[in-house]
């Protein structure tokens, strides 16, 4: 029980050879959220007749998937990266990629340093850095200026991703697609400029059900910790997002930091610094929400487990409470 994976493993086999064997122009390694399927639909709608492959990537995963397509001749295809941030050697891959003649464009909101902009803009052919907007918005003023719908698709997108909440349809998208089987339905609809049909209201909510019954059982697990911040640390059972937001509702909070059984957690905050904090365990991500990784030992996993929390608990929140605002 204490090892089950919760999510199957991607298939990178496939993934591999479905790249290696492409008729399409375009391959599009993006994020795995509303932002990066926003993105994937506007990349759709611009290359039309060039093809889209499209690979969904988790943050950790994404130097795994330069590497494998690293390895794939380019012919002159375009590899389109979004919403997905520099991580440190990222550039050899870069580098293998050029040479194994890939095209390369990226496009991405997160806070980049200004050596890591100026060394991946001296290797790709196009470098798109945007903070104040999301990815997908990035990609439609681009790619798409012109198309209608894929200029509503980034004003519903950047609503959610950019935590604006004004436009009820993106809430409703924003949650359908933390089921990851849903992607596919979202993109082919909102590339239509459908932003509702039964199948998103249904999935909504069902999901709405499973997600209150998160929270609760979140709540009830959390530690509340910290001095200069009120910070509350729970265990991960999903929905990463609303359960914070909930959190800091109900508690009060300055910080909120969901740790996931791998060591994998994370965090939102009132303050900007949350991803300082995250830089310190080795992840990154905006001044509001971001994401790192602790490394558990088996103890800390059982701890984890058995009473719903551990050593890192304590650490983060003293570490937060470091940072000056
Ligand atoms: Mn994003």
């Amino acid at each position: 029980m204490f090892f089950k994976r919760r999510s199957a493993k991607p298939d990178t086999t496939k993934i591999q050879a479905d790249i290696a064997l492409r008729t399409v122009k375009v391959v599009h390694l993006t994020h795995n959220d509303f932002d990066a399927v926003g993105a994937d639909a506007v990349h759709r709608i611009r290359f039309r007749k060039e093809g889209v492959y499209t690979v969904f990537s988790s943050v950790g995963k994404f130097p795994m998937y330069l590497d494998i397509i690293s390895q794939i001749a380019g012919k002159g295809d375009t590899l389109s990266i979004s919403d997905l941030s520099y991580r440190k050697g990222i550039e050899q891959h870069l580098r293998r990629l050029k040479q194994k003649g890939w095209r390369i464009e990226w496009r991405d909101h997160h806070r980049w340093h200004e050596d890591e902009i100026g060394l991946v803009k001296s290797i790709v052919d196009h470098l798109h850095i945007d903070t104040g907007r999301c990815a997908c918005g990035i990609c439609a003023s681009d790619l798409t200026p012109d198309d209608v719908i894929a200029q509503e698709i980034a004003l519903v997108v950047c609503d959610y991703d950019l935590w604006k909440h004004q436009d009820p349809r993106s809430g409703v998208l924003g949650l359908v697609l933390q089921r990851h089987e849903n992607r596919e339905h979202v993109r082919d609809m909102i590339m239509l400029g459908v932003f509702d049909d039964k199948k998103i209201r249904s999935e909504y909510e069902d999901i709405m059900r499973e997600m209150n019954r998160v929270m609760e059982r979140t709540k009830r697990a959390a530690s509340i910790l910290g001095t200069k911040y009120r910070t509350v640390v729970a265990p991960m059972y999903g929905y990463p997002s609303e359960t914070a937001a909930y959190l800091r509702k109900e508690l009060g909070s300055d910080i909120e930091v969901l740790v996931s059984q791998s060591g994998k957690f994370s965090i939102r905050s009132v303050p900007n610094i949350s991803h300082k904090i995250a830089r310190e365990f080795g992840g990154g991500g905006h001044p509001n929400a971001a994401g790192g990784f602790f490394n558990f030992t088996l103890t800390d996993k059982i701890l984890l487990r058995l009473f719903k929390k551990n050593q890192w608990f304590e650490k983060i929140a003293r570490y937060a409470d470091t940072i000056q605002k």
